[in-house]
């Protein structure tokens, strides 16, 4: 249904897909007109000799209690979070994690967290519990569309679509659709299936899917400093969660995208998947988190602004348990309101969206559900 789609549908679909795109730095690709090449691209990060990191202090607290099924306790501590602008140009497009700077001082207290993306086994039990209904699953209204022809109101959620062939990267509508039921039941449209994959993590999953999920769990959705201070395992500065290379001995540490993007076939799954993985099938961060590099984007609470580090950087004091801005604000996107994702995707990759780096950020508008967007609970 996706090529012979109606217009109207599609401009009630584009918003969502508009988002998507954004997350992925879109514009700023666009800006560019050319791709990054790959081969120009090197594993190791650039020697920083003037690191704008300073060491993550942890703290000395004891876990509280006993440990809840399936989750780790974060000490919390102060860290230096973001991502700064030698790491940037690593194999992407020069500006696309400007967002993520300066560097900039943070306290969190500390939290239990969840070991894994939420899975669809889960995610299952809390449907069976409760009767919850996904926004995916439910009818676009004529309010959200109201120009929109009855017949193109129907339930679905966007998909990647690999294309035929190699495409340039300055139009993402070419691999991105809106396919008709999918949800969390049906991750890539009405025929797809989670049949056999309890273990793998949930996706097209709303902020507020999110919400109501946690709420139910006892949990909520970390903040994005709770989300960086946990990725970041206790260490200073690294580019990634494990460390400064993106292999370590020759292997991937996390499911991303290798291979020409977005070609059908292009991900040749040289990290042992192509397209999304069962959760915990990588080595975890030093404090037990699988998969905060890659797999799926995690929803964090946080409303997304451009300008947020800039303006804790400013204050010149540690920010202590930073919550987000009060509203959203993006001078490139000033009309549709988005909350940050973390860690990238399976559909992250060195061509242009390396928001596997563990300092960098994203963002999605909140009933933007897609086939690589899911999240993680603390408490
Ligand atoms: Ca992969
Ligand atoms: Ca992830």
């Amino acid at each position: 249904m996706t090529t012979n789609k109606p217009k109207t549908f599609w401009i009630a679909a584009i918003t969502t897909i508009v988002i998507i795109g954004a997350a992925f730095g879109y514009t700023k690709i666009a800006d560019k007109k050319s791709l990054a090449s790959t081969e120009d691209c090197t594993d190791t990060a650039p020697e920083n000799t003037n690191s704008p990191f300073e060491l993550t202090v942890e703290n000395k607290n004891n876990k509280p209690g006993n440990t809840p099924e399936g989750m780790v306790w974060i000490p919390g501590g102060e860290f230096s979070m973001g991502s700064n602008v030698e790491d940037e140009s690593l194999c992407s497009v020069k500006g696309v994690t400007s967002d993520a700077n300066p560097i900039h001082r943070v306290y969190v207290d500390g939290f239990w967290m969840d070991k894994t993306e939420v899975t669809n086994k889960q995610f299952a039990e809390f449907v069976k519990a409760t009767g919850y209904i996904t926004y995916a699953e439910k009818k676009p209204t004529r309010e959200e569309f109201p120009d929109a022809p009855e017949e193109n109101l129907i339930a679905g959620s966007v998909v990647f679509k690999p294309t035929p062939s190699k495409v340039a990267l300055n139009d993402f509508l070419q691999w991105w659709s809106y396919e008709q039921g999918a949800d969390w039941r049906h991750p890539t449209g009405a025929n797809s299936s989670i049949v056999g994959k309890d273990n793998y993590p949930v996706v097209q999953i709303a902020y507020q899917d999110a919400l109501a999920y946690a709420k139910w769990a006892g949990k909520r959705l970390p903040t994005e400093a709770e989300w960086e201070f946990a990725a970041r395992g206790g260490k200073t500065g690294n580019l990634y969660a494990w460390g400064n290379t993106l292999k370590v001995k020759g292997k991937f540490q996390a499911n991303i995208y290798e291979g020409t993007f977005p070609v059908a076939d292009g991900d040749t799954g040289e990290d042992g998947y192509a397209g999304i993985a069962p959760t915990a099938q990588y080595t975890p961060n030093p404090y037990g988190l699988y998969d905060v590099g890659g797999n799926v984007w995690e929803w964090v609470s946080d409303w997304y602004s451009r300008d947020y580090y800039q303006t804790l950087a400013d204050a010149n004091t540690v920010a202590r348990n930073p919550q987000g801005p009060l509203e959203y604000s993006d001078s490139t996107d000033p009309y549709t309101p988005k909350r940050v994702h973390r860690g990238g995707s399976f559909l992250c990759t060195d061509q242009y969206c390396t928001r596997y780096m563990v300092g960098t950020r994203g963002k999605g508008e909140a009933n933007s559900p897609a086939n690589h967007v899911g999240f993680r609970c603390v408490k």
